[in-house]
């Protein structure tokens, strides 16, 4: 008797948190896990996870996760018998899902010719008009004549939607609004496709004024057999990237659901198609609800970014079922067996710059928190503290994903998550998730294409000034440090944390208060600190404020301010200062006590370090004289260089490490005298 084969050794052609994702679901069924790696994946995540890993090649994607003999001979030297694409890369590459097979793995996605039936937009809209799927009125047939299309585009009536037949995700497409416009629209729209995707074949489409994407997930065996899982709203987007996932979709009714459900496993089964697909809809927002405010736009034919929504409110693992159904076996449920739990919404937490156009921010992950996962809050994330965003690929972070029984109650739980969520090292995209999440337009579920640019003065919270718990929890944090770095430097002294015993070059002024300087962008901030019992007495902004508090095990500052107790991080990043507490994260910057102090036209006589480091270079010896800003000593911390400078002219009494040396906050360095 002949046993089934199954698949044993699964080989991810994939990095990042899709590749974490799916060695976790393989882990769980038994299943061994191949990573393999670029020349910057080395030491990543998705590699430490795996039972084994493969280089495959350099650190450009063409050289190694793009790179089909590259993943062909990792999967016969490993013998792995199962390929994940996970999303991007070859997922959609049926070349490589035809390599896989003739390399003895199974392809853990849909058949060869499937991904090819949806690689042309114009082949693809015959296919679902054939199984009639709605589409919007329009044209995509063979002849591409000028007066062809012409004719098309006035029957449709202006405006119109030019698409390049080969295009997708919002390349190659133009609105033309009128019929003057459309010779011009049309060369520039051929162009552009020729120049683009090799292919110069363009559909035409009514033009819909407020779409809104929701796309259908639906999964197909070998069998015959076809469900869908709910579906997701995916509306708020930028320059054709996501931004926020949801699902169920607002707004959605029964009478719709089912129609488009219908709709989208007709669309799967006109085309043989076998595993998770999407299938998108544009939406008229106007009409949400109505059974036919709906058109066929794509289908994707693989496992997408946004599937944890989908997982979380039927509580099903996708990826399970991939792996499943390729192995030949038939679907775990049955579409009345398949139920719709709560609401789950996701947020793709960026290395980029809201404030500079969003563009990618690389760098290293100085600080990473995630809060804790449980039945209300995922985390999907390929990165650790201390890994790098590198430039080479997505710069996403984590999916940050909150569910509970009703909309708005998911809202709660991912503002909140994103609360706890904390990066320092690289800009990111986090306080502009915040904002979004907690705004009122996305509470109303006001949501279309157009979202982000309709309500951009409320989602870019940069302007915000800082308020006075974070600025007051900022001065504990440093006085508490001061405190520390005074104890160990006082050593023997008796009162060994007394701030008094401070050292670093702060001024401590003939009233007995401590000055601490900060910036808030282009303000500076003085908050002036007294000693009082348990802790201190602010002073600022008008203001006297008692706080104290202690750092705890977990590294965490439990703060008590104006008697309200808070849990904040204050993370050190040179001289900047990321508080990551009750208002998210803050960022201020301490104005160097060095400096402060050379402003202040005194010479400490002493020079200790702002922070734990290396020393990078000494550039002065005993004995040398100094103009005031010469650089005396330059100390590496966290990946940035601070450079040591005179207060004052003066002369070089002392130097107290050498090169290479480690010296903790507050080390005197060096000693100088004043000239
Ligand atoms: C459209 C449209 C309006 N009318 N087609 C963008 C992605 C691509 N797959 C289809 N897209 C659109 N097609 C017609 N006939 C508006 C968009 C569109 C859009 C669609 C979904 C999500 C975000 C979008 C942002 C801008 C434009």
């Amino acid at each position: 008797m002949g046993c089934a084969k199954v698949i044993e050794k699964i080989l991810i052609a994939n990095r990042g948190e899709i590749a974490c994702r799916v060695i976790r679901t393989a882990r769980g069924m038994g299943i061994k896990t191949v990573a393999v790696f670029s020349d910057a994946d080395a030491g990543s995540l998705h590699v430490e996870m795996a039972d084994e890993a493969k280089h495959i090649g350099g650190a450009r994607a063409q050289e190694s996760y793009l790179n089909v003999d590259a993943l062909i001979a990792a999967i016969r030297e490993t013998g792995a018998d199962g390929v994940h694409p996970g999303y991007g890369f070859l997922s959609e590459n049926a070349a490589f899902a035809e390599a896989c097979a003739a390399a003895g793995a199974i392809f853990i996605g849909p058949p060869p010719q499937a991904i090819r039936a949806m690689g042309s937009k114009s082949e693809a809209k015959r296919l679902m008009e054939a199984a009639s799927v709605p589409l919007l009125p329009g044209y995509h047939g063979d002849d591409q004549s000028d007066e062809c299309l012409t004719e098309a585009a006035a029957a449709i009536g202006f405006p119109v939607m030019v698409k390049a037949a080969a295009g997708g995700g919002g390349r190659g497409m133009r609105m033309i609004e009128s019929a003057e416009a459309l010779a011009e629209g049309l060369a520039g729209a051929r162009r552009e496709a020729k120049a683009g995707f090799g292919d110069d074949t363009l559909l035409i489409e009514k033009y819909l004024g407020k779409p809104r994407h929701i796309e259908m997930q639906v999964f197909a065996d070998a069998h015959g057999n076809a469900v869908h899982v709910f579906e997701r709203d995916c509306s708020i987007q930028r320059r054709h990237q996501k931004v926020v996932e949801e699902a169920p979709a607002p707004g959605m009714t029964p009478e719709m659901r089912a129609a488009m459900a219908d709709a989208a496993i007709k669309a799967a089964q006109a085309i043989g198609y076998v595993g998770a697909g999407t299938v998108e809809f544009l939406v008229e927002a106007e009409r949400m609800g109505a059974p036919d405010c709906f058109y066929f736009m794509e289908m994707n034919t693989r496992l997408q970014v946004e599937h944890p929504v989908s997982e979380m409110i039927a509580g099903v693992d996708l990826v399970e079922w991939q792996i499943r159904v390729a192995d030949g076996e038939s679907l775990p449920l049955a579409q009345d067996q398949i139920a719709l739990n709560g609401h789950a919404i996701e947020v793709r937490l960026y290395a980029e710059d809201p404030a500079r156009d969003f563009r990618p921010s690389p760098g290293p992950l100085s600080h990473y928190r995630t809060p804790s996962e449980g039945t209300h809050v995922r985390i999907d994330t390929g990165v650790r503290q201390g890994d790098e965003v590198t430039m080479h690929y997505d710069p996403m972070i984590a999916k940050i994903i909150g569910w509970d029984g009703d909309r708005r109650g998911a809202i709660n739980r991912l503002c909140h998550a994103l609360d706890e969520t904390h990066v320092v090292g690289t800009t990111t995209n986090l306080d502009f998730l915040s904002a979004l999440c907690g705004s009122a337009a996305f509470a109303d579920a006001d949501l279309d294409t157009g979202f982000i640019e309709r309500h951009a003065e409320t989602l870019f919270p940069d302007l915000r000034e800082i308020d006075d718990e974070t600025l007051a929890i900022a001065a504990l944090a440093e006085l508490i440090w001061n405190a520390e770095s005074a104890g160990a430097a006082a050593g023997r002294s008796g009162d060994a944390y007394s701030p008094w015993q401070a050292n670093d070059g702060w001024r401590l002024n003939d009233q007995g208060h401590i000055d601490l300087r900060f910036r808030d962008g282009e303000a500076e901030l003085t908050v002036i600190a007294h000693i009082a019992a348990g802790g201190y007495e602010l002073e600022f902004s008008g203001r006297r404020v008692t706080v104290g508090g202690h750092f705890r095990p977990d590294g965490r500052l439990a703060a008590q301010v104006a008697g309200h107790r808070f849990i904040a991080s204050v993370v050190r990043h040179g001289n900047e200062r990321h508080v990551l507490g009750p208002h998210g994260t803050r960022r201020l910057d301490r104005v160097d006590p060095l400096a402060a102090q050379a402003s202040a036209g005194a010479l400490g006589g002493r020079l200790t370090s702002p922070l734990p480091g290396r020393v990078v270079s000494v550039a002065v010896a005993v004995g040398d004289s100094v103009s005031a800003g010469q650089t005396l000593m330059v100390i590496e911390a966290m990946k940035m260089e601070h450079a040591i400078t005179a207060p004052g002219a003066g002369k070089v009494e002392a130097v107290h490490f050498a090169e290479g040396d480690q010296v903790d906050e507050g080390a005197e360095l060096l000693a100088l005298t004043a000239e």
